[in-house]
């Protein structure tokens, strides 16, 4: 639109007429006058309407798409330093009527409704402020990673989602008709990041993850984005941690960068960071939990989701002011066909998740890099070495010793923003009962 003035640019064109657009979010009928609310993609502005524009409006329900030519006021308030504008309305111009009252009620400071009805009424309940903020500081944390990789001379690939075979193997993928055949949608990248990173030696991308899970918790979606990466070359195991450490950094300064209305608006103080993300081998994790947490699970394979919680959100900010914590060296049996052993302690892998701020977000390693080995790391774990035929064709004719991870973009905003289900960090979440919106 021509001419148009942006809510937020308003107080720049104190005594000017200006043309703002918006939708209709809230209404004072004062029968001689009226006050509007106006928001647009940036904010709300108070406009003040006089009996005929009342008279427009009569009928029309809130979420009315309106066009304002007005006058830029000091906004009279209480607060003498408040230093707010308002818009004394001149011409009103109704764009796109609403004439149905809408289902959920977003004209409040706060949605007040179960998590089930805000996400029947994704449509409306998105337009709410609170709810808007959740994916501008999502889209932040996206372009906070891609300036990272950027800087280190990675190369950003667009992964397939359509795939013949089963990346992370288990059960947990869905199968689709694809002509006469059977595919999968691909449970993660790994398989075409560790193909690509053999000619580009690091590489990057935000992918689509599905995974048939078989529960609804408040941690897991059947449809998810995955920052996918991967590094050739690399000494060890520390320098892909490096690397998780050094992008998360990034991602949430590029969120306190660019999204202040946005933090103050969710009310959310961001997870301490501390001079160095701790690095602890699950042996030792459990053992802290053991003797501080008072919890004995070290007889288990794997933290509980309790465990991880208490880590990153008790232990690491009290011993190193930080909400991020390392944990490596997982056991086999967790270990995923591509993770490479650790031979120098046989039944450690090199493997890490990190745990941020409640739970895991990342999950990495570094890979088999040797043909042989990858063969027989495949049969170990019961699969078919011909059903990974392409896949193999890259040791095969060779790879250099390398490593990366994955990390789940809707767990680190769920994490960072501290909401309780990750569907809230999910624009149009997919779960086990939800495919709508
Ligand atoms: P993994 O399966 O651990 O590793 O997944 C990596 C990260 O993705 C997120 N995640 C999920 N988010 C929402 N719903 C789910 N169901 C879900 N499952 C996983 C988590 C997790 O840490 N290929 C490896 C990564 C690698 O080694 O590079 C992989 O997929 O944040």
């Amino acid at each position: 639109m021509k001419n148009r003035t942006l809510v937020t640019a308003l107080p720049f064109h104190l005594g000017q007429e200006v043309t703002i657009a918006g939708w209709l979010h809230n209404l004072r009928d004062m029968k001689n006058f009226g006050f509007a609310i106006l928001r647009d993609r940036t904010g709300l502005a108070q406009v003040v309407l006089e009996a005929a524009h009342l008279e427009q409006l009569k009928g029309l329900q809130l979420e009315t798409v309106i066009k304002v030519i007005g006058v830029v006021k000091e906004k009279k308030s209480k607060d003498p330093n408040a230093k707010e504008v308002e818009v004394q309305c001149v011409t009103l111009e109704i764009l796109s009527p609403v004439t149905d009252p809408v289902p959920v009620e977003i004209a409040k400071p706060d949605i007040d409704v179960q998590l089930e009805t805000l996400l029947d009424n994704r449509v409306v309940t998105l337009r709410h402020p609170k709810q808007r903020a959740i994916f501008r500081v999502q889209a932040a944390l996206v372009h906070g990673y891609r300036a990272y990789m950027e800087r280190q001379g990675f190369t950003e690939i667009f992964f397939p989602i359509l795939a013949g075979a089963a990346s992370e193997g288990g059960a947990e993928f869905f199968k689709v008709n694809y002509y006469d055949r059977e595919a999968t949608l691909t449970q993660s990248a790994q398989l075409y990041k560790q193909i690509t990173m053999g000619v580009y030696e690091g590489v990057y991308g935000l992918s689509y993850s599905f995974r048939a899970e078989k529960f609804a918790t408040s941690r897991h979606l059947t449809e998810f984005n995955q920052f996918e990466f991967e590094v050739g070359f690399v000494d060890g195991m520390g320098e892909v941690m490096d690397h998780a450490e050094a992008v998360i950094r990034e991602q949430i300064a590029t969120v306190e960068r660019d999204c202040i209305e946005e933090l103050k608006l969710l009310n959310v103080t961001l997870p301490p960071l501390g001079a160095q993300f701790p690095r602890v081998t699950l042996k030792e994790a459990l053992q802290l939990y053991k003797d501080e947490g008072g919890i004995d699970e070290t007889a288990e394979p794997d933290l509980s989701p309790a465990a991880e919680r208490w880590l990153s959100t008790e232990w690491a900010p009290k011993a190193h002011g930080s909400g991020f914590v390392f944990v490596t060296s997982y056991p086999e049996a967790k270990a995923k066909f591509y993770t490479k052993p650790d031979h120098d302690h046989p039944g450690d892998m090199f493997n890490f998740d990190l745990i941020g701020f409640g739970s895991e977000i990342i999950s990495g390693g570094l890979r088999v890099n040797r043909y042989d080995e990858q063969i027989q790391r495949i049969k170990d774990k019961g699969l078919n070495p011909a059903d990974f035929e392409d896949y193999l064709m890259m040791h095969k004719y060779g790879i250099p010793p390398e490593g990366g991870f994955g990390m789940g973009l809707q767990r680190l905003t769920q994490n960072i923003l501290s909401l309780s289900n990750i569907k809230e960090a999910t624009i149009f979440p997919r779960d086990v009962q939800r495919l709508r919106p």
